[in-house]
């Protein structure tokens, strides 16, 4: 058995994942979960993924790995896209966490509302939509920032915590925020999109089995 990667074409995490396979090289299996549909939360997923979501991938050993950071974390361990030095893996985790906090939560959901017909419809939900949107641009001044005099997030070299933070910073217009006030950001997202064997985010991975 090899790699299986659960997972739905509109999901940023789950193109992290496929982004990183692809990059390493990894054959893998590619099932589509139909996340709108419910499919994650049958009783078949959840003994794979107890938290019912999307990207989760099965080891060749048949376990079982949930959670999008974790994801990567394991699957670049060894390669150029983890770093060696202790620091810098402590910074590569700092951005997954912040990915996943300060980030994720705001620019990921935005878009999944509004341009990928995923949620947003509820009045509760249309009002947080404001909140959301200063919390995403809240991030991306974050990142402009960091990424000002830099060329990657860490080490001067591209790794998982850029894979992280790329995979919805690209598709943020589509959840409404503009990027154009950002020059370091999009300056670092064309470096990323011009790394070896990258693949757009609605391009299913090439060699991974239907
Ligand atoms: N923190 C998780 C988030 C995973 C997540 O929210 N996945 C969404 C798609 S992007 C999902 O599976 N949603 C379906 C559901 O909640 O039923 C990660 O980084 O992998």
């Amino acid at each position: 058995m090899t790699y299986r990667l659960y997972d739905d074409m509109i999901s940023g995490n789950g193109f992290k994942v496929r982004l990183l396979l692809t990059q390493l090289g990894l054959p893998f299996e590619y099932i589509d979960v139909d996340i709108k549909k419910g499919e994650s939360r049958t009783e078949d997923f959840l003994a794979l993924n107890p938290n019912g979501r999307i990207p989760t991938l099965q080891l060749p050993d048949g376990t079982c790995l949930a959670e999008s950071g974790a994801i990567l974390y394991y699957l670049a361990q060894g390669s150029a896209l983890w770093p060696e030095d202790r620091l810098e893996q402590a910074q590569t985790l700092q951005w997954i966490f912040f990915e996943q906090y300060s980030h994720e939560p705001y620019i990921a959901v935005l878009r999944a509302w509004l341009s990928e017909g995923f949620g947003g419809q509820t009045p509760e939900e249309q009002a947080e939509i404001p909140r959301r949107r200063a919390k995403g641009y809240q991030a991306l001044d974050v990142m402009e920032r960091h990424l000002t005099g830099r060329s990657f997030f860490v080490g001067e070299r591209y790794g998982i915590a850029d894979i992280a933070l790329y995979a919805y910073t690209h598709v943020a217009e589509s959840g409404g925020f503009d990027l154009s006030g950002y020059p370091a950001i999009t300056a670092w997202l064309a470096r990323v999109a011009a790394q070896p064997h990258y693949i757009p985010i609605t391009q299913r991975p090439v060699g991974a089995a239907a």
